[in-house]
């Protein structure tokens, strides 16, 4: 069928909608999702991005320092070889204003923009059980109906600034990573004040302490901070690269995390001190994240292999910290390595040497407000500021997703059915909001893999999914809730089979008061859980129901 005639079936097909799909965000997701459903499927789409611009993450995400810590060779769509090999990376790791003009390329090479309908916020989505549609409403006062609902707000959209006393009554400018101002921000000469010493504070902190007259750092958890090794890539290798597509599209997608990388076949409770070390220094020397998603797997299992790769990394970091008081408050404790997100360094250790760069532990002393001049300490330490940096990141996953109204079956709330914790099949659909479609929702790989990649196979699987549908006239689709409740039972078991659970991160949705602490994203691994879905497609949609035909899911779904 060609292109036109699918149109053709779907106008025909679908008097009682506006459109056939509604994709919330124009992103990484909702770019690829769009392309797929109307060029390669002839469906009617319609895109609302609550930014002016394509881009989502890179989007807002525009503070000093911010890019990418996947390499950028991989940090793209593999779907098209032309688009893979026109398009180049100018380091190692792209810059945020490189991958939103990539973005932006994209956008322009497949015509997408005329379906994206930008500064307009999805307020709330409805599911209509009499016709199995979905009522959408912006904040720009439209009403549309689809048949499909496609959320592609991405994991860490929703920025958090946590609720300090005091919060609005700060004089001084008032910045944060997660949405930053388009123009920039210029602290020279400038009393500057970062919180949090996440990804981006370590982004962002080498570069302000170059404009600012005197930066402190407010630190609550000192974090694992390998080195990035950021830089040119060698022609050669670049081509080498360009000529591997097919060689590189295939492994990263069988891969465990959507990287070039694999563990190590032994343990680190298996090897001598001196090959220990040995391949921990090679990994450091590379840069990136080969120490952690590389490295040796039983780190993630047991304390005290996680012990032996932890001690290199504090010796390391007590090199590069001259004032060993400092470089004390900076070597983590308390927690395992590689259950937070591991943040690439450029630079941000060796910034706490300069004379005008101070840490602060907000942990033994934490911030008791922010008054009109700054913020004072609970022991009462005021510091005086021109600007207040908030790097506090985000309500991870499941945040972007409870902002909106979403009602399904007797209208129920998603957030509210969420209440202890996501629930999913698949990190794909939730059970009760049929025909909704989440591109990386928790409880799958997502955020523990390289992003391109698990959106690759989501925004696939949903277009197999909507094909399928339409193929056999089908107007609804949604897991049963026996598999999602296994799904549940499976990724919470994975989770607490590892060290993860011990360490309070955004994974575990810790760092926002009030919310239940569950492990958030899937860990079956990106090839693995790739294999998983297509064999639940391939076998008629286990663990899913048809116009209200379930078909049972195996055993092995769940292990
Ligand atoms: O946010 P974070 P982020 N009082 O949540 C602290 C991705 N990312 O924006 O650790 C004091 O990591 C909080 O302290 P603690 C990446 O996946 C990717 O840096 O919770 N401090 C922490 O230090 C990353 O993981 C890239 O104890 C408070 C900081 O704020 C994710 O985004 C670049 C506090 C927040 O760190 C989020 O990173 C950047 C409080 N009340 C980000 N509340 C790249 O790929 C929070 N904090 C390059």
């Amino acid at each position: 069928m060609t292109t036109a005639e699918r149109t053709a079936e779907s106008t025909s097909g679908g008097q009682d909608v506006d459109v056939d799909a509604v994709i919330i965000g124009a992103g990484f997701s909702g770019l690829y999702m769009l392309h797929t459903l109307r060029n390669r499927m002839g469906l009617r789409a319609r895109v609302f991005e609550r930014g002016s611009g394509v881009g989502g993450t890179w989007y807002w995400n525009r503070y000093p320092g911010a890019r990418s810590d996947s390499d950028s060779y991989i940090y793209g769509f593999t779907f098209d070889r032309d688009l893979w090999l026109e398009w180049e990376w100018s380091e190692r790791y792209p810059e945020q204003h490189e991958i939103r003009a990539y973005l932006e390329h994209v956008t322009e090479r497949f015509d997408l923009a005329r379906d994206i309908t930008f500064s307009t916020n999805v307020l709330a989505a409805t599911f209509d059980e009499s016709t199995d549609t979905w009522e959408v409403a912006t904040d720009t006062g439209e009403t549309v109906r689809t048949r499909y609902l496609i959320t592609a707000v991405g994991a860490l959209s929703a920025s958090n600034t946590p609720p300090f006393v005091g919060v609005d009554t700060f004089a001084g400018e008032t910045y944060h990573t997660g949405h930053w101002p388009h123009e920039g921000v210029d602290f020279s000469g400038k009393r500057v004040g970062v919180i949090g010493s996440g990804a981006s504070a370590v982004q962002a902190v080498p570069l302000i302490a170059q404009e600012a007259s005197d930066l402190t750092v407010f630190q609550r958890t000192a974090n694992y901070i390998v080195p990035a090794n950021n830089g040119p890539v060698a022609p050669e290798v670049k081509e080498a690269r360009k000529r591997d597509w097919e060689g590189i599209r295939e492994r990263i997608r069988a891969s465990n995390f959507g990287f070039e990388l694999e563990f190590e076949e032994k343990g680190a409770l298996e090897v001598s001190d001196e090959e220990l070390r040995e391949q921990l220094q090679k990994r450091w020397d590379e840069g990136g994240f080969g120490i952690w998603l590389g490295g040796y797997v039983d780190m993630f299992f047991s304390d005290e292999a996680n012990a032996r790769v932890r001690e290199f990394l504090h010796e390391k970091i007590r090199e590069k910290v001259d004032d060993p008081e400092v470089a004390e408050l900076l070597v983590p404790k308390g927690y395992p390595f590689g259950v937070k997100r591991n943040p690439l360094d450029s630079g941000y250790f060796e910034t706490f040497n300069l004379p005008h760069v101070h840490l602060v532990d907000v942990k033994a002393n934490p911030i008791a407000e922010i008054t009109a001049t700054g913020v004072r300490l609970a022991d009462g330490t005021r510091f005086d500021l021109d600007a207040i940096v908030y790097a506090t990141g985000f309500d991870a996953m499941t945040g972007p997703l409870a902002r909106i109204d979403i009602r399904g079956r007797g209208e129920e709330l998603l957030r509210e059915k969420w209440g202890e914790g996501p629930r999913t099949y698949l990190g794909l659909m939730s059970a009760d909001f049929p025909n909704l479609f989440m591109i990386t929702g928790p409880q799958s790989p997502s955020v523990l893999s390289n992003m391109p990649v698990s959106i690759e196979q989501h925004v696939e699987m949903i277009a197999r999914a909507i094909g399928d549908l339409r193929e056999r006239g089908a107007s609804r689709m949604e897991p049963t809730r026996e598999a999602e409740d296994a799904w549940v039972t499976h990724n919470q078991e994975a989770a607490n089979a590892t060290l993860f659970p011990k360490a309070d991160t955004w994974y575990m949705g810790a760092n926002i008061p009030g919310k239940p602490r569950v492990f958030m994203p899937n860990l079956d691994f990106v090839g693995p859980y790739r294999a998983k879905c297509a064999a639940i497609v391939e076998n008629g949609w286990e663990g899913f129901a048809i116009d209200g035909e379930a078909v049972p899911a195996r055993e092995e779904v769940f292990a």
